[in-house]
């Protein structure tokens, strides 16, 4: 196996010991990204440790974004991504932004469906009362490094069946004629809470970008209202500035 063994591997329980031997192959190259981990038993053989405590040093790795685990085929080594610079004046769709790099990018789901609508829904939307809003929520992932959580909630009017959403929003407004043309975004600083953590596989209390999106059609109706929350780790937002009058 590529590891070396737990004696200098710092010091606390055997898990961390463990966890620390795995993460300075990685760091090291001897666990090449992309590579599959081997066999739980195979590692606990090897280091002498029982299976519960690889579980335990693999769930830190997973947790932290070293490792991910594929259903049925394994647990493998992450290929990490390098910052992702992202244009601050285009009006482009997260699945477009990523294809456009070659990350492979998928979603898991926080929230899907119809719903009634909250007082601040129906005000930024502008829903007329008894309509319903349709609500997207997303932890997004490229090259399973999740990235972002997105929240959107848009009117029922331009997206009666949000379970017609699988990949792009964006592309399924599309469909509908209600992809948007404009829109007005705020970024702002702040640290991230547990379970937002938990999902992005940051530490409690790391740096994000809270970002809230209102989109619009050209006839000036709102399409969407998105508060995401972005890792502050993984973007860089750039715009050309010229000199203004
Ligand atoms: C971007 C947008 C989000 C929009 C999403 C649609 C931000 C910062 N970004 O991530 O508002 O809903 O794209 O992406 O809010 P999709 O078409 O891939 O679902």
């Amino acid at each position: 196996l590529p590891l070396d063994g737990l004696q200098g591997a710092g010091t606390g329980p055997l898990y961390r010991k463990l966890r620390q031997s795995l993460e300075d192959a990685i760091r090291s190259g001897k666990l090449d990204h992309g590579d599959a981990l081997p066999a739980e038993r195979d590692l606990a053989d090897y280091a002498h440790v029982s299976r519960v405590t690889v579980r335990k040093a693999v769930d830190d790795l997973v947790r932290d974004g070293l490792l991910t685990r594929r259903h049925g085929s394994g647990t493998f080594v992450v290929k990490p991504m390098s910052r992702v610079e992202q244009p601050l004046t285009r009006l482009t769709s997260f699945t477009e932004d990523m294809a456009r790099r070659g990350v492979v990018t998928r979603s898991e789901w926080l929230e899907r469906g119809l719903f009634h609508p909250s007082p601040e829904e129906m005000m930024m939307l502008g829903l007329a009362p008894g309509t319903s809003v349709a609500r997207i929520g997303r932890l997004r992932i490229g090259n399973d490094m999740p990235l972002a959580i997105e929240r959107a909630s848009i009117s029922a009017e331009f997206l009666p069946d949000p379970s017609a959403v699988t990949t792009s929003l964006y592309a399924e407004l599309e469909k509908k004629d209600a992809r948007p043309v404009r829109a007005i975004q705020r970024i702002s600083a702040c640290n991230m809470k547990k379970a937002d953590a938990g999902l992005l596989c940051v530490p409690i209390g790391s740096a994000g970008l809270s970002i809230e999106r209102v989109s619009y059609l050209a006839s000036g109706r709102v399409v969407e209202l998105t508060r995401s929350l972005y890792r502050g780790d993984a973007y860089d937002f750039v715009a050309e500035l010229s000199l203004g009058e």
